[in-house]
This record gives C-alpha cells, structure tokens and sequence, in this order.
C-alpha cells in the first residue's frame, strides 16, 4: 500500500471514530437540552440566538469584523450574517475533518483554532454553535472565504453533505442559517421581535462600534419593507447609560462619568450618572453575560466608588456637622451606572451561574474606577457636591425609613403576631402549595373569597391604587396601609445590620404571589403599580419566580346549554363560528366583579384550567428602563409605550 493510500484509509478511520464520539456528544445535547441551554421554552428558543451571534461578536471583537445581520425568516427560521474571516474549511488533521465541521459539531470547539485570539464572548451557558446544530432540523453554514463560497448542511447536527463549493465571492463572512427542532422545542417555536431586539441592541451598547441589523421578514409595512431595526453604538455605556437614564428624573450632574480602559489585564469600561431618583440601577456584564448576582467586579465598582466620594467629601468638610453615619447604599441612591469586564477565564458561581468569584477583577476594577471617578470629582467639583448632597439626604432618608420600617417589622414580622384583618388566610401551612391572590378591589376580593379553595389558596383585597414606589421616599412606603398589609401577608421582611436594602425570604408565606385584577385599563395600571413594587423593593421574588399574573376571560360565549369562556377576540370568534351564528349570546367581562363565585374559580383560580403568567426578566436593563418610565414624571414616553402595547401592559421585558 502506498503511503498515499494509507494516509487515506487511516483519515478515513479518524474519520468515522470521531464521527461516532461526535454523536453521542449532540445526542446528549438532543436528550438534555436544557442541561446546554437554560430550558425547552421561550428562553431556550432565543437562546440559540445569542449563541450564534456570540461567535460573530467574538470574531468583531478579535478585530475583524464590525457588521451583524440577524434576521427572523418567513418560516422562522433564523439567518445570523458577519463580515468576519468566514469559519475555516480547510481539513483539520488532529479531528479527522473539516474545520467547520468541528465547530459545527464538537462541543466547546467554538474558538479552538484560534489560539492567539481573545476570545471573551459566549453565551451565559457558552457551549457553542454545534448546540444550535443538534438542535436544529436544518443548519445551513455558508462561508464566504478565499473568493470561494463554501456550503455545508446538517440536519439535528448531523452532516447532510460534504463542505461543497457552490459559486465565488469578493467579499468574506460567515452565514449560519438554523431552524430549530419542534420536537425539542414543543411549547413555542415563534421567535419574538421585540426579545430579539432588546439583547441586539445591549449587545450594540456593551461592544461600541459593532453594526447589528434585526431584521423580520414575517411582517411587512404597505410598501412590502420587513421590519428592521440597526443598533450601533459610538460611545458604549455613557450611550447605554443615557438610553437607561433618559426617562427616570432629573440629572444631577452634568456629563456621564466614563472609563474605558486595561486594568491588570482586564478590560474594564463603565460609565454612571446620577439623577434626583430614590433608587439604584447599577447593572454588570462580563464577556457580555448580564451578571444579575454581581461578584468580584461589583465589589470593585462599589468600593472605588464609596471609598473616592467619602474621601472627597470628608476632604471638603462636607460632612462635619453630619449627626448620622454614611451608608454604602447612601451612595448609590439615584444611580445608574453599567460596568463592563472581559475576562479570559471566567468562573462564573451562584445559583443562576451569574455571580463573577475571580478575586483580580475586583482589584482591577476598583483601581481603574478610584482613578477615574477621583479625577473627575477633582475637575468637576460643581458636580462634586451635588452628588455629595445627594449623599446626605439619602442617608437622611435612610435613617426615616430605618424606624418606620422597624416599626411595621417589629409589629408583625418579628412578633409573629397580627396578619391583616383583610387578609383571608388559607388553612394549609405548607408553603410549597400555598398561593396568595391580591385582588384589585373589595367586591372582587369577596366573590374570589367564596370561589377559592381555601386549602391552598390565601385572598388579600386591596383597596384603590397602592402608593407608586418609584415616586415616594422609603419611609412614606412604611406608612403606607396598603403596603404595610402586602408585607405582613407575604411574611417578607427588608433590612438586615449590613444591608439595608436585603430581602429575607426565610418566612415567605407562599409559593405563588398572584396578582389579580381586571382586564382594563385600571387594573393594568394596579397591576403595574404592583409589579413596581414587587420589582424595586422585592425583586428577589420575582428572580426566584415567585410572581405570577392571573388572566380572568374576556368573553363568555354561550348558546343553549353550550358555554365557553374566551381569553381573544380570536378565540371569542372561532368560538362563535363554531356554535354557529343563531341564538348565539356573547357576554363581555369587563371586571372580575361580574363572574360569579364559580365562574371565577373556573376560569381564573383553578390551577386544573386557569392561566397564570409567570412574571420574569429577561433584560433587567431594559426591566428598569420601562418601569421608571412607566412610573415616573415623564408623560410623552410613557403615553408612547402605552399606545404600542395598547393591548398589554406586558413587563416581561
Ligand atoms: C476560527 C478561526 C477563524 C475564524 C473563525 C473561527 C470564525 C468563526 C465564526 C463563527 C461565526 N462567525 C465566525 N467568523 C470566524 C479564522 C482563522 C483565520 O482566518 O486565520
């Protein structure tokens, strides 16, 4: 046998061995994919997405690529087009194939060849694009490289054919075109627009340069245009900071406080901006990854900045005659603020994986930030004393709140006595089943009271519009009967010695927080005022899932003795065709209070038929934004989101 032969039959060999090690490593993608990829759902579905943009960012930030086209397809198939080198084709000896094959079908092969480069990217589950490829019926990579078109097809990760080339180009890139599995992804397999968008656009802001066009070709205006949006960033974070900020109250400085720079290794880019609003939107990324549980850069960022302002202000004689201590929270009142680190290697710890534990970063943050922000404090000591007054009075107000809220905590929380007189217990004590329905007015709470199972199910009415937590001081939320009754009911209290601010859900009372109200105009906004609160003061609720909204019908349609309830008017007319047109009567809810006991049971609180939605944040930057806008003193903004969601006030930003 010549050698040629030999190298042939042993590339052969290779070949098919690691074929067959490459199976069994997608089909445990196929057999647990929400072990690769969060879960089966909604979230799931977006998240191969970001997995396959994530490649296209990697390859933008290496240098060599600065246009991304993500487009959702007529069938819903998703397109994602770069600019970039284009993957390799060329075969890959130690693999036994093609380059792009490895990528496409090896788990974690993403950046492997590529030694030299930084890669930084990938999604918060980082398992790479041949994730996609198990999960997808068809993937479809066309590589423009070398004035070669190069094609290759998969079909649930495995290949359909060889690389082929089908035509030339002048131009390079790499198009990944996949269609995902209906058979993994059995509840939803519709891409939604507005998700999509969000993550573009904080992709856009967190990586400055970078052109990323969403584009929709399931929806068309008059003219027969899709839908389409371009994000692009010139200036990063300050941009991303203005965009967070523009709705929430007033700037108390004049310019963003902005860094961008290599600290220890580590890039680190943030940017702040304080405004006369009580709370504190600080979000963290690293490699991208909205890190929600913080970690060592988080630590960094709040050292540096209590450490600098404290010493300016203690340098200035700002703080003489102060009769109370300063708080680290003091100092992030009326703060936004984003903080973006890449890290080579990251360790990514917590519950949700979203907590950086590297102990470098935070030494290099907090050195970078020290430098920046007491420069800035030195050549704008306008700006200075603002933020320092703003300072002293959250540290005035914290102290209000601290004895109105230790008298409501000492009252119920602490003495285990006195739930409120409104509050309609249930008889179980075990949390696990137990469910609490807050209930937009007193007639309401009565028919909910008669129709629920009082085993499991708790009935809390509340009356009028609860207190808007994103516009009063802490301590008038202490004051605040309404309130005050949520609190005692749910068994949660606020505040420990280290942190005022801390959530303690050791003696939450239920498992499911339902928020019950009618399907108009007012009970959106109750139900949104609920949500705010729930949202700034006891987030840990809605990140551990905890909160849910009830959908009582829209219709019933009836017809002799046939009845049925509609959520749509689609639904409501499908219904009625379906009956047939004669002797048919179609009654509108337009408030809980016309079902009766049975029928709210029926339709809205029977966990066997109800549907409840659970509240989650998929984008706690844009969350913040909207609620702050929704709730907050600018109007025009806020009648503009209420006339493009006309339908919902939906949150699940
Ligand atoms: C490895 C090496 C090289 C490029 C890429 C990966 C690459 C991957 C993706 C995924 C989506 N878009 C991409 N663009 C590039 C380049 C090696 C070279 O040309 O020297």
């Amino acid at each position: 046998m010549s050698t040629e032969q030999e190298k042939v039959m042993k590339h052969e060999e290779e070949y098919s061995a690691s074929n067959i090690q490459v199976l069994e490593g997608l089909e445990a993608v196929r057999k647990r994919p929400a072990m690769y990829i969060g879960d089966i759902g909604e979230k799931g579905l977006h998240h191969l997405v970001y997995e396959v943009v994530d490649n296209s960012i990697d390859e933008a930030l290496a240098g060599y690529c600065n246009d991304i086209y993500v487009t959702i397809n007529e069938d819903n198939s998703i397109s994602v087009k770069d600019n970039g080198r284009g993957i390799p084709t060329d075969w890959h000896e130690k693999e036994g194939k093609s380059a792009l094959e490895v990528v496409l079908t090896v788990l974690h092969a993403g950046g492997k060849f590529d030694k030299g480069s930084y890669k930084v990217s990938g999604g918060l589950h980082g398992v790479g694009v041949s994730c996609v490829n198990a999960l997808s019926t068809l993937l479809v990579a066309e590589i423009h490289r070398g004035g070669k078109i190069y094609k290759q097809t998969y079909s649930k990760g495995a290949p359909m054919s060889k690389v082929e080339i089908v035509g030339d180009c002048d131009d390079r890139g790499t198009t990944i075109t996949f269609k995902p599995d209906a058979e993994i992804f059995t509840l939803t397999q519709e891409y939604k627009y507005e998700i999509l968008a969000n993550r573009l656009r904080e992709l856009a802001f967190l990586n400055k340069g970078i052109h990323l066009t969403l584009t929709d070709k399931r929806v068309k205006d008059e003219e027969g245009n899709p839908l389409s949006d371009h994000f692009y960033s010139e200036y990063g974070l300050s941009e991303f900071v203005e965009y967070l900020d523009a709705t929430r109250g007033q700037k108390i400085i004049e310019n963003i406080i902005y860094l961008d720079t290599e600290e220890g290794g580590v890039p680190v880019e943030v940017a702040m901006q304080y405004n006369d609003s009580y709370s504190e939107n600080v979000h963290s990324y690293v490699n991208n990854i909205n890190t929600i549980e913080g970690g060592t850069h988080l630590t960094g960022f709040r050292h540096a900045l209590t450490r600098t302002l404290k010493k300016y202000a203690e340098d200035s004689g700002m703080l003489a005659k102060l009769k109370f201590d300063i708080s680290g929270d003091d100092f992030r009142e009326g703060l936004t603020a984003v903080i973006s680190v890449k890290v080579a290697e990251p360790q990514f710890e917590g519950q949700t994986k979203t907590k950086l534990g590297n102990d470098e970063v935070a030494g290099a943050v907090n050195r970078a930030m020290s430098a920046a922000l007491g420069h800035y404090l030195e050549e704008n000591p306008k700006d200075a004393k603002a933020i320092v007054q703003k300072v002293i009075l959250a540290a005035q107000a914290r102290h209000a709140a601290r004895n109105a809220r230790e008298a409501v905590q000492r009252k119920t929380v602490l003495s285990g006595a006195g739930l409120p007189g409104k509050l309609a217990d249930c008889t179980s004590r075990d949390r696990s089943i137990a469910e609490i329905f807050f209930v937009e007015g007193d007639s309401a709470g009565g028919t909910a009271k008669q129709g629920r199972d009082r085993n499991f199910q708790a009935i809390m009415p509340l009356r009028g519009k609860i207190l808007n937590v994103e516009k009063a001081q802490e301590h008038r939320m202490w004051e605040n009967e309404e309130i005050k009754n949520m609190f005692t009911a749910l068994g949660v209290s606020i505040g420990t010695a280290e942190d005022s601010k801390a959530l303690n859900l050791e003696k939450l009372r239920y498992d499911k927080i339902i928020i019950m109200t009618d399907a108009d105009v007012d009970g959106s906004h109750i139900a949104t005022l609920m949500l705010t609160f729930f949202f700034r003061k006891m987030k840990a609720l809605i990140e551990n899932g905890h909160i849910y909204i009830a959908t009582p019908p829209l219709y019933l349609v009836k017809k002799g003795k046939q009845e049925r309830y509609c959520w749509t008017d689609k639904e409501r007319d499908d219904i009625s065709a379906e009956f047939g047109s004669k002797g048919i009567h179609i009654q509108r809810y337009k408030g809980l209070g016309e079902m009766n006991a049975q029928q709210l049971w029926d339709t809205t609180m029977n966990p066997d038929t109800r549907i409840l939605r659970q509240v989650t944040v998929e984008n706690a930057a844009e969350a913040d934004r909207i609620f702050s806008m929704l709730m907050g003193d600018e109007v025009p903004p806020r009648r503009e989101f209420i006339e493009k969601n006309a339908h919902y006030a939906n949150i699940d930003a």
